[in-house]
């Protein structure tokens, strides 16, 4: 990966004022979808609890009949007008888009519509009907959102076809890539550079975020389908000073939608963070009016799927009279929930917080395979930033104390003959700031994250400080 900054590396795109004309609309924002989820989850049970059984439909016009089913997709559900058909029919299937944002409804995950715009309109049919029907929506983590659905048979013995479909979907889900414990990254494996450059001259910083998948090695033995910002996890470092102007084109190069989502910025969440479809570009304009170290991210429903697949990095605002240092490094700590070797990462899992590494800047023990080298005593300040998108950080280093910590605004300590050191920096997923620190002898400290469970599963570094022996 490149330490390049992306002002050099990107600004070939200038800002088009007019190309906010995305037809989604998408008013979701990252954190009502989440609520209105749970609730429609909810509501479709709730009615799915309460369909009479042997109630057949008025259309439904028994074995070798037709019947017309009228499905209507949205964030995140599927409704159905009919959740049963007699054996043997054949339906016609009336599938329109009601959402903000592409959905598919398709047979087993392969027979049906194709991928609808919101608005659309796509009939097809099916049949005959020889057992229940279990139909889903393709987006990647739309299913697990809540995007399936089941049409049973009248008369027949397989009501419980759900249960067996999402038996065979979770045998199918044991397949996770599995880190190597006594593995080593591969010779391609280039890490990422953990030093921040200062913020570039001039007061306006024009960049393009390029939103792409990359398999990307994780960690030993494991590569990813990642959602990213410019082909890298986590994407693009933003570095400016408090009044700078940003002016970020983001340019959606996938086939499925996405969006962006500055904390730094203060913006109407539906003008500026709003989802773009494949193809489409939307410029996201802001000015920093607070120092901090902030988190970014893709907002797109389910946005958990999207963070916790790769779309996330890093602006950093730098208080007024920032104190010299020899050193600054970034470390943006953050979860991989694997999927198949190769594939795009687990909802499910990341629902239920089931992650299977915790890393700093993207890679498994990425800094104890490619140690962070200083000299004895230089003055050095690591930006800390936790991306989640669900556990938190206790960011803290073997073998030194920090005599000056920022949070989240504000300096929690500064040297100070009056007061005592500091142990660890605490981050809340979406909270950031720094540490300062030297190390006054030549040897090897490790940087972890203090909940230990987690370093273990690769939140790890190493600050190697002068030329001690090899150990
Ligand atoms: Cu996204």
């Amino acid at each position: 990966m490149s330490d390049e900054t992306p002002y050099e590396a990107h600004s070939n795109g200038p800002p088009d004022g007019s190309s906010n004309g995305s037809p989604n609309g998408g008013v979701f924002t990252w954190f009502m979808a989440t609520a209105v989820l749970a609730v429609l989850a909810l509501v479709v049970g709730v009615i799915a609890l309460f369909s009479p059984n042997g109630e057949t439909s008025d259309t439904a016009v028994g074995e070798g009949g037709e019947v017309t089913i009228d499905v209507t997709l949205g964030e995140m559900f599927i409704e159905v007008s009919e959740t049963e058909v007699p054996l043997g029919s054949t339906i016609t299937f009336v599938v329109t888009n009601d959402g903000t944002m592409q959905h598919d409804f398709k047979i087993d995950g392969s027979t049906g519509t194709a991928m609808l715009n919101p608005g659309a309109t796509e009939t097809f049919e099916y049949g005959p009907v020889e057992g229940p029907v279990n139909a889903w929506c393709t987006v990647p983590g739309h299913k697990e959102a809540g995007m399936e659905t089941t049409i049973g048979v009248a008369g027949g013995s397989g009501e419980k076809a759900t249960d067996s479909a999402s038996e065979s979907a979770a045998a199918g889900e044991g397949d996770f890539a599995e880190i190597d414990p006594n593995g080593e990254p591969s010779e391609d494996w280039v890490p990422r550079d953990p030093k921040l450059p200062p913020a570039p001259e001039g007061t306006v910083h024009e960049v393009t975020f390029n939103m792409v998948d990359k398999v990307t090695e994780v960690a030993p033995g494991v590569t990813q389908d990642l959602w990213t910002f410019e082909g890298t996890t986590p994407g693009p470092t933003l570095r400016g000073k408090v009044g700078d102007k940003f002016i970020v084109t983001i340019v959606n190069q996938t086939d499925m939608d996405h969006s962006i989502d500055f904390h730094a910025s203060e913006v109407a969440p539906n003008v500026e963070m709003r989802d773009i479809g494949p193809g489409e570009e939307l410029v996201y304009e802001f000015t920093a009016e607070y120092a901090g170290a902030w988190m970014y991210h893709c907002g797109t429903a389910p946005t958990l799927h999207h963070i916790g697949n790769g779309m996330y990095g890093a602006v950093v605002i730098d208080p007024p009279e920032l104190a010299p240092v020899d050193h600054e490094f970034l470390f943006v700590q953050s979860e991989f929930y694997f999927g198949p070797e190769g594939g795009i990462g687990d909802l499910t899992k990341m629902q239920n917080e089931d992650w299977d590494a915790v890393v700093f800047n993207g890679y498994f023990n990425q800094y104890v395979f490619s140690p962070i080298k200083v000299g004895v005593n230089d003055r050095v300040r690591v930006w800390v930033i936790d991306d989640g998108p669900s556990e938190n950080s206790s960011f803290h280093i073997v073998g030194t104390i920090f005599d000056t910590t920022f949070k989240e605004g504000a300096y929690l300590l500064r040297p100070d003959a009056s007061r005592g050191g500091s142990q660890a920096l605490d981050l809340q997923p979406a909270q950031g700031g720094f540490v300062e620190f030297d190390l006054d002898n030549e040897g090897y400290y490790t940087a972890v994250t203090h909940k230990f469970a987690n370093v273990g599963k690769g939140a790890a570094g190493v600050f190697v400080a002068g030329n001690p022996p090899p150990r």
